[in-house]
């Protein structure tokens, strides 16, 4: 793809529009940089981008933005529904998402991987894996280092993290591995419905031939149905013995390939719960098929000490053990996190709800739930959903949240803080929540 002289209107300018941005200057392209907030509000990312040939239209959204333009790329938090997203499509010039611009100069083979949740487990597992092997190795997307920063160095490998909304505008992306983890309800203030949430996921199969993998949950019934849309070689991982892909007993996951076989024993293992089984089943299967050995994969199952803010152990105190599960932003995250436990749970929950069901957590917060302590925008609505179901306390913020935890917790309890909401109504991101929370429970 040549960018020389291109005009090109990137929408959105923090992480990945800066690094869009500062690539495409490289590129010789003209670059344009909108975003609905004002400038006084993004002069840290403009300083950043100080000395490059760029120019900003800041505060708003304007159609005439457009004139001229040849590409328009958007950030990921920029929706489908967009002035200037519309307006491109009804003037038909292309839009391409970051992932999708990345891919075109990315040379090495790429291992993209997403589902609702599980994905920056999986990718920094996979990651490990590969890196192990003495490999150079770019990971990041939507784990944190945008990918299009990756791509004018050379890499051997590169894994990334790939968000639902990465994916809305791709064409070309075409993983040499894609996996998809799970799916379930996550984002509905974004997407219409949830088939529109899985469409956009099943996407990261779409350019994929027979010569690439696909790794995908048998289990799932929502991914599996897709197998059969799947060009490329499938890979699955489930907990049923399964003479072809993956599968866990309850000391190890076996990897078979027809007469092949091999096992990784989980006896070492430090990732706990049923859900990191399946992120770990899922990496074994990603990187038999980026050709890792045994003993490597082996090595990284037994060290690897899991990701802050999930499921990450805070402080014992009293008897009560404190867990930070700030990345737990969505119902499906919850129960899986809560299942992880066999002690009665306090719950910590709340912040920006994002529009889905809170339903499947019902029989979960009855059966382990001693206490639910509710903080943050969305508390009324959980409240109502969940709150007859156990003793269920509202507070105004996760400062009261956790002093009520630690004060109603009793010997052998969990203090969980999993949301199962963004955080953007207190706080900056689901991290600076858990920091928070870490540093409270530190207090105590
Ligand atoms: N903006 C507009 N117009 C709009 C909407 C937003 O101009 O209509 C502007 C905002 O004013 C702001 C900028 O766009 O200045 C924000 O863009 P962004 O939200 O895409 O932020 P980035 O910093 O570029 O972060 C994105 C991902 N953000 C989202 O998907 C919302 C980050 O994922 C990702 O780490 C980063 O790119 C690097 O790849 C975060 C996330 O919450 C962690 N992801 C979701 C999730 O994991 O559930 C999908």
């Amino acid at each position: 793809m040549d960018l020389q002289g291109k005009r090109v209107l990137v929408i959105g300018l923090a992480r990945t529009g800066g690094a869009t941005a500062r690539f495409l200057t490289e590129q010789g392209a003209s670059v344009v940089v909108s975003d609905l907030r004002p400038e006084v509000e993004l002069k840290q990312a403009m300083d950043a981008l100080a000395g490059l040939p760029i120019r900003y239209h800041l505060g708003g959204e304007n159609k005439q933005w457009l004139d001229g333009i040849d590409y328009v790329i958007p950030s990921p938090g920029v929706a489908m529904e967009n002035l200037l997203l519309r307006e491109a499509a009804a003037l038909h010039i292309p839009v391409l998402s970051e992932i999708e611009l990345a891919c075109r100069f990315f040379q090495a083979p790429l291992v993209a991987i997403t589902g609702t949740n599980g994905k920056s487990t999986t990718t920094t597992l996979v990651g490990e894996m590969i890196k192990a092997k003495g490999q150079k190795i770019f990971v990041g997307g939507n784990l944190g280092a945008p990918f299009i920063g990756a791509v004018s160095e050379d890499w051997d490998w590169g894994v990334v993290e790939i968000s639902s909304f990465q994916l809305e505008w791709v064409e070309t992306f075409r993983p040499r591995i894609a996996a998809l983890l799970n799916i379930t309800e996550d984002h509905l203030d974004r997407y219409a419905t949830f088939s529109d949430y899985c469409r956009a996921k099943e996407r990261i199969f779409r350019a994929q031939t027979a010569d690439d993998f696909a790794v995908i949950n048998r289990d799932d019934p929502r991914v599996w149905e897709m197998h059969a849309r799947i060009k490329s070689r499938i890979v699955s991982f489930g907990f049923s013995e399964v003479k072809d892909g993956v599968f866990a007993t309850a000391t190890e996951i076996v990897w078979r390939d027809g007469e092949n076989e091999e096992r990784f024993s989980l006896q070492r293992v430090k990732l706990h719960g049923v859900h990191n089984v399946e992120n770990m089943m899922a990496a074994v299967s990603i990187a038999k098929c980026a050709g890792i050995s045994r003993p490597v994969i082996q090595e990284i199952l037994d060290s690897f000490p899991g990701l802050e803010h999930r499921l990450e152990f805070v402080r014992e105190r009293n008897g009560v053990r404190y867990y930070n599960d700030s990345k737990g932003t969505n119902v499906g995250a919850v129960v899986k996190s809560l299942a992880s436990f066999a002690d009665p749970v306090v719950l910590l929950a709340g912040g920006v709800d994002k529009g889905g069901d809170y339903a499947p957590l019902t029989d979960t917060v009855k059966q382990k739930v001693r206490r639910l302590v509710l903080f943050g925008a969305a508390k009324e609505i959980i409240a109502r959903a969940l709150g007859g179901l156990t003793e269920t306390v509202i507070v105004d913020d996760i400062q009261a949240a956790v002093r009520d935890a630690a004060a109603h917790a009793r010997t052998g309890d969990v203090v969980l803080l999993s949301p199962s909401c963004s955080s953007f109504d207190q706080f900056r991101n689901y991290a600076e929540r858990g920091q928070v929370f870490k540093r409270l429970v530190h207090e105590l």
